[in-house]
């Protein structure tokens, strides 16, 4: 059965108990064939702390999810549901978190082998656990997403988190792409300021300071870049006409436990993505399926 086998990478009931066998998305392309990551990219990606990969998706494979993981924004922000944490971004994009839970067609690619293998080679981690997605759709007009650091949100014991940022049109850097200080994970938190005017005051002058090399490119449909939670990053604000829109996947090496939170946005995170866990338990709730293994 095709998709049963398709799916035998993932060791978790919860995505077995879905209607993978929905004949409804038979047609969409499995992103199950390996990357083909370089000794030197992984290499880049440990000293940077990020990483840039062209082709990650092809842009016919990203053309066939596009419209599920637009389709479930529109219908999400519309209705503006509340999503976990706290804090306003609307002016720096429309969010929707955990989309592989909204719609069947968006958990394909969310829990796609190929992604989550690439995370885990750059990782050098023998596994990755799904952690949660995000689309980030930064609306025209839309202001830059301030400086900041990722695992300030994250109560997890181990520096190996990564985050895939992949567009799902091209972009160029007037539609907001990412800027990252290229060495920056090395530092390890730097601060606990979450996203704002205070993380970006503080990480604008971090960078200068330091003379971190900041690093940004123009993508493809298809196109990713990676980072680490520690990396300090930021996006150019959308200047243009159009809607930036991205999906981002975040992975954490298979084996992390929870950290006891000693901020309210890893308390939020705790309780949103891994539900009924507690502190010094392995990372590995219902909602954390291993999406990739070297031994599966
Ligand atoms: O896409 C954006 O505007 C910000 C994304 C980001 O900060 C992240 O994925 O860690």
């Amino acid at each position: 059965m095709y998709f049963v086998s398709w799916v035998t990478h993932i060791d978790n009931h919860v995505l077995l108990e879905r209607n993978l066998m929905a004949e409804q998305f038979s047609h969409l392309p499995p992103l199950e064939s390996p990357y083909g990551l370089s000794d030197e990219q992984v290499k880049k990606y440990q000293t940077e702390g990020h990483i840039m990969l062209r082709g990650l998706a092809s842009p016919e494979e990203v053309a066939a999810y596009r419209p599920y993981i637009r389709s479930v924004l529109e219908e999400v922000t519309e209705r503006k549901a509340k999503q976990g944490r706290p804090g306003g971004y609307a002016s720096f994009f429309a969010q929707v978190t955990n989309v592989w839970r909204l719609h069947d067609a968006a958990l394909r690619f969310v829990i796609a082998r190929r992604f989550a293998r690439v995370a885990a080679e750059l990782m050098t981690a023998p596994g990755v656990r799904l952690y949660h997605d995000q689309a980030l759709f930064k609306p025209a007009g839309g202001k830059a997403t301030p400086w900041h650091q990722d695992q300030v949100y994250w109560p997890l014991d181990t520096p190996r988190t990564i985050t895939m940022w992949m567009p799902l049109i091209d972009l160029t850097r007037e539609m907001g792409t990412m800027v990252f200080a290229a060495g920056s994970h090395r530092e390890g938190p730097l601060t606990q300021l979450a996203i704002s005017d205070a993380s970006d005051a503080f990480f604008d002058r971090l960078v200068r300071d330091r003379g971190f090399s900041l690093q940004s490119y123009d993508l493809k449909a298809g196109d990713a870049t990676f980072h680490a939670g520690w990396t300090a990053h930021a996006t150019h604000p959308n200047s243009s006409g159009s809607v930036r829109e991205v999906m981002t996947i975040i992975y954490y090496a298979d084996g992390a436990r929870i950290v006891e939170p000693d901020n309210e946005y890893r308390r939020v995170d705790m309780e949103a993505f891994h539900p009924g866990q507690r502190p010094g338990e392995p990372a590995a709730s219902a909602l954390n399926p291993l999406l990739y293994s070297k031994v599966g």
